[in-house]
């Protein structure tokens, strides 16, 4: 059986978590339409017939501004440095633009220190982008990296996914027993996952620079024979933030709550019972403490 470890790496939003989802066929990261929506690397196993490919998600690679962004640029580097083949994932949808640069400048320095046994460039939402766009694309990529394969692929349609699951295999060597047993997908506590779900019904319901200032804490995690309770507390940065999540006479909030109960509750096979405070905590994203809390920490 082969076996080997793989990052994921880009940009952020350009569709690493929803690949990841897409390998492992299952929801192990939750995934939004909004820049740094995944802010720890998640591990995702995928079981094939050939072996596991153990994926790694990773935060985007940008310029951090906060500490907590500087923290999630650092773990995907350090996943990287240890991964045995990198997937860089740029949108098929953007000319390739500095911040792809800035992602292929960390393998090309990576790769120097230890060599990977493969480094594909995935042109991602290929189901987006017309054949025609993407052959110049292909082109504009090609001589930036001596890549093992350049392959379009949509995680959304299943273009080309396994096709590259084919071609990952092909790269990996002979592993011995595997790592993980059938039935392991991700690394994530049942806790944080909860977490990352309420966020992401947050993220799916809000605008703008919202989303940045939003972390969420889970208080209570109770199983009982009958239920579960969840007491979680979301953070936001500002009065005004608070209002937006909680929204007319709590109707976002309460929208959010069905939404991430029910997502809980089909993914855990249990009965959920939910509740959600918000509060305010101004700088949070700096606060190494509430950083740790959050599970942020480094
Ligand atoms: N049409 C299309 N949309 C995609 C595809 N992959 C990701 N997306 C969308 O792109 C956005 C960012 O995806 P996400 O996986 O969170 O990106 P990440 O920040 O790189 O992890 C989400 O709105 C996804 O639904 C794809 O193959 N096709
Ligand atoms: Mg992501």
């Amino acid at each position: 059986m082969k076996s080997g470890q793989l990052a994921i790496l880009g940009r952020p939003n350009v569709g690493k978590s929803t690949l990841l989802n897409a390998l492992v066929r299952e929801k192990v990261a939750i995934v939004s339409d909004k820049p740094q929506t995944t802010r720890m690397p998640i591990l995702g196993v995928g079981h094939y017939p050939e072996g596991q490919l153990i994926l790694i998600d990773t935060p985007g690679l940008h310029t951090p501004h906060h500490r907590l962004n500087a923290q999630m640029v650092q773990s995907a580097l350090g996943i990287l440095t240890e991964s045995d083949v990198v997937y860089v994932l740029v949108d098929g949808q953007v000319p390739p633009g500095p911040g792809d640069q800035f992602v292929i400048d960390q393998v090309i320095q990576a790769n120097t220190d230890r060599s990977f046994q493969a480094v594909f460039l995935l042109i991602t939402k290929a189901d987006l982008v017309a054949k025609s766009r993407l052959l110049p694309l292909i082109e504009a990529f090609k001589t930036r990296y001596p890549w093992t394969e350049i392959v379009p692929i949509s995680a959304k349609t299943g273009v080309n996914v396994s096709r590259l699951v084919e071609l990952t295999f092909a790269c990996l060597q002979d592993s011995g027993p595997l790592l993980y047993e059938e039935d392991f997908l991700t690394n994530q506590s049942m806790r944080q996952m909860a977490g990352e779900i309420i966020r992401e019904k947050v993220l799916a319901s809000t605008h703008a620079e919202l989303p940045y200032a939003v972390g969420v804490f889970i208080e209570q995690f109770e199983e009982t024979k009958k239920i579960t309770n969840i007491l979680a507390t979301i953070l936001v940065e500002k009065d005004s933030q608070k209002g937006i999540i909680i929204g007319k006479s709590g109707r976002r909030l309460k929208e959010v709550g069905q939404l991430a109960r029910e997502e809980m509750e089909q993914l855990f096979g249990m009965k959920i019972y939910l509740e959600m405070w918000v509060k305010v905590q101004a700088g949070w994203r700096d606060n190494p403490r509430i950083l740790t809390d959050l599970g942020y920490g480094m």
